[in-house]
């Protein structure tokens, strides 16, 4: 008589079963929303420089779900994911990357450069590490005003070698900000390995230099992810300070589209999308735990494959920006509109 295998038993970290599911239904929106990005700009129907986020879903999914509405987040270029888990909309973000007047900065942004202060996106940025100061003056107006807010920086482990890394934390841990600084570690910074311009093992190491916790979750588990933003989140809005989280998770595109890739492996890579892709992993334990089967994961994906071909619709029917658009939101050095 053969036995059904037990469900693991898991830490719920308190989410009920739709939230669980919600995980999934996330990561499935950014890795098919940026499959088509792929796919249109391969065939020339979207603008500009691309930098795919294809593998490293759990870690906006699981970030962003640990925040609350009010809470802000600063991305990076490569910010498509950290604006969906944030609750952007895919007809607008699309628009955005086609350049058209519907997009979330009237086209005139661009992939690397969607924000949406509505959403608490505070917005991608073409400058590696860029994204550390403004959260940390996003968390000082916060500490200011005596919010409870959150302000939560994603950047790579490229952008921890920055002087503005090593400031905005030194200046988020003195004050007590109610800061996150979460660190991707997809273990190269354009084409040079993690190992070459790290001296230490982990980017995390480097929080004890500012007195802060230092936290390494596995980036291809939502749930871990999750938690450790949680208890970050908890921890800001309690007045004791920052905490530095290194997620270790992996890009499986190349560093933009168009990436020859010759600095790694194709089996490196190959490996990775069999034993590190977050989906699947999270799909093995929906489905051991109960919570979904074949049927649901097929109904995710009919859902989701829906709603990028509506975004693909909506911004290729858009309009161009208008010419006077472009002095709009553009500001000179004293300030001034
Ligand atoms: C200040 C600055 N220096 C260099 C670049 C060129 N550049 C763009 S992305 C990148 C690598 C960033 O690596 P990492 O922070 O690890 O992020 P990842 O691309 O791996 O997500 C570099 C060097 C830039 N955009 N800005
Ligand atoms: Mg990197």
């Amino acid at each position: 008589m053969s036995t059904l295998p037990s469900a693991p038993s898991i830490n719920r970290e308190g989410l009920n079963d739709d939230q669980l599911r919600q995980f999934y239904v996330t990561m499935l929106r950014i890795r098919r929303f940026e499959e088509k990005v792929k796919e249109l700009f391969l065939d020339a129907r979207l603008y500009g420089s691309v930098h795919l986020y294809i593998g490293e879903e759990a870690v906006a999914a699981g970030a962003c779900a640990a925040l609350r509405d009010g809470d802000v987040i600063s991305s990076t270029h490569r910010g498509h994911g950290h604006g969906i888990a944030k609750g952007l909309e895919l007809g607008p973000m699309m628009a955005e990357l086609m350049g058209k007047a519907t997009g979330y900065n009237f086209g005139k942004g661009g992939s690397m450069h969607i924000a949406s202060l509505d959403h608490g996106m505070l917005g991608a940025n073409g400058i590696v590490a860029a994204g550390i100061p403004i959260a940390t003056g996003a968390a000082l107006g916060f500490w200011i005003r005596g919010s409870r807010e959150v302000a939560l920086c994603f950047f790579g482990d490229g952008g921890a070698n920055h002087g503005a890394f090593h400031e905005g934390i030194n200046f988020a841990a003195t004050l007590k900000l109610p800061a996150i600084f979460l660190c991707e570690n997809n273990h190269y910074a354009q084409y040079q390995p993690v190992t070459q311009d790290l001296p230490v093992s982990n980017v995390a190491d480097r929080a004890a230099a500012y007195g802060i916790p230092g936290v390494i979750v596995d980036g291809a588990d939502v749930l871990a992810v999750y938690a450790a933003t949680r208890r970050a989140a908890e921890r800001a809005r309690a007045g004791e300070g920052p905490t530095l989280i290194e997620a270790k998770t992996y890009r499986f595109e190349g560093h933009f589209l168009g990436d020859p890739e010759s600095y790694r492996a194709k089996e490196e890579v190959a490996a990775a999308r069999t034993e590190r892709d977050p989906l699947t992993r999270f799909a093995t334990l929906l489905t051991q735990l109960g919570l979904a089967g074949a049927e649901d994961f097929q109904r995710y994906d009919d859902a989701v494959r829906q709603e990028v071909a509506a975004a693909v619709a909506f911004a290729e029917s858009s309009p161009e920006p208008s010419p006077d658009l472009l002095l709009t939101d553009v500001y000179d050095v004293d300030g001034r509109a």
